[in-house]
């Protein structure tokens, strides 16, 4: 089992040269004279590694602005939305995969991989599926239909899917979903079996959040993939969301937890980026901001098998955080009228002239 999909790690890492150059050039990027016109995916690609971003539909039909950024900056592209089981199995075993096809299209004509968010997550499920009365068989039938059904249409077009998203609680323990509740703790490998068999090319990732750093949390990731593997389940990679806010501190020893799972063989990835602050933000914060960032990316630039950086939207025009967490904001590298902030110099120098190993080597 660990050679094949070792193999399919270094082969997803090897062909990042051969991705398409563009030379947009971002309003407002001010970076070194050999950064400043070079987008992010292609300082990325002498790193062997994909910059990627979550996308919003919405945004992408009706801004040109949103829709030129997303297609030049980045390798790989995560819906940021329109995978989860409410909007493409809105009523039982009928699916609507309209909106996830456009990304996945849109991925397609501009170069780019796609990360699968989500299959299995305790947040945004249908109705019928939350107040549906089922039976524990019915459910993880339901469970595994999705995910067979899901997987089998991407196939072939998804890099890399979050299998089971969030299911630890903060202490370790595992959180009370209806999957833990009705299926009891075997649905995460359950999971990732079924997901292999519906394709089996595409790398398989536990995903979640405030796992970067080391703690009760990150141990108990750091557990159940260990086991996983042991027990010969289908898991290729850990990871880690990167929602990061500079009033609680900026986490230490993010690189230090990152290579425990890169010495498990594992890949690893940052998927969802974006480093939040208490609004109005001033030049001081945005400059934490910008360290913020740096760290996420040098843990991963530090872990052989870090296979891509996605950040969680890139302006701060359409970013979830002010809705969920009134008065903050400012998380992304790009402001509302898409002028690159101190972070996006930051990623850009920090992505320049240092090439990094290929983790084939
Ligand atoms: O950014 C997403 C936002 O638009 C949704 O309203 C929200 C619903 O829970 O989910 C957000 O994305 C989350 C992601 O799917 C999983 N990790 C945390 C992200 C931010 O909440």
């Amino acid at each position: 089992m660990n050679l094949p999909r070792l193999t399919a790690v270094a082969a997803a890492a090897c062909c990042l040269a051969l991705l398409p150059l563009t030379t947009a050039s971002p309003a407002g990027a001010a970076g070194g004279p050999a950064a400043a016109d070079r987008p992010l995916r292609q300082l990325a690609a002498d790193d062997h590694l994909r910059i990627g971003t979550a996308v919003d539909m919405s945004a992408l039909a009706d801004d040109a602005a949103y829709r030129r950024l997303a297609g030049s900056e980045f390798s790989t592209v995560t819906a940021e939305n329109v995978m989860k089981w409410e909007a493409i199995e809105p009523r039982q075993g009928e699916y609507d995969y309209v909106a996830a096809d456009r990304l996945v299209d849109f991925a397609h004509r501009n170069g780019q991989k796609v990360r699968g968010h989500v299959l299995v997550w305790h947040s945004q499920l249908p109705s019928w599926l939350t107040s549906g009365d089922f039976t524990a068989d019915q459910l993880r039938e339901i469970l595994h239909r999705h995910i067979t059904d899901t997987v089998r249409h991407f196939k072939g077009r998804i890099w890399q899917w979050d299998v089971v998203n969030e299911a630890f609680n903060e202490d370790g323990t595992l959180r009370d979903s209806i999957w833990l509740r009705e299926l009891g703790p075997g649905y995460i490998a359950d999971a990732f079996r079924w997901a292999h068999e519906a394709d089996p090319r595409a790398l398989l990732f536990y995903n979640d959040y405030n796992t970067e750093w080391t703690g009760p949390k990150s141990d108990a990731v750091y557990e159940l993939v260990s086991r996983l593997r042991a027990e010969g389940v289908p898991v290729d990679g850990v990871g880690f969301q990167g929602h990061l806010g500079i009033q609680y501190g900026l986490p230490t020893d993010m690189a230090a937890n990152f290579a425990r799972f890169d010495r498990l063989g594992l890949a690893t990835a940052v998927t969802e980026a974006d480093v939040r602050m208490e609004m109005p933000a001033d030049d001081a914060e945005l400059a934490t901001q910008a360290e913020g960032y740096r760290r996420l990316l040098d843990a991963c630039l530090r872990a052989r098998h870090c296979i891509s950086f996605t950040v969680w939207g890139f302006t701060d025009k359409y970013s979830w955080v002010p809705d969920t967490f009134p008065g903050e904001g400012a998380a992304n590298l790009f402001d509302e009228n898409y002028r690159a902030k101190p972070a996006y110099r930051t990623l850009q120098e920090q992505l320049t002239g240092r090439a990094r190993p290929r983790s084939a080597e």
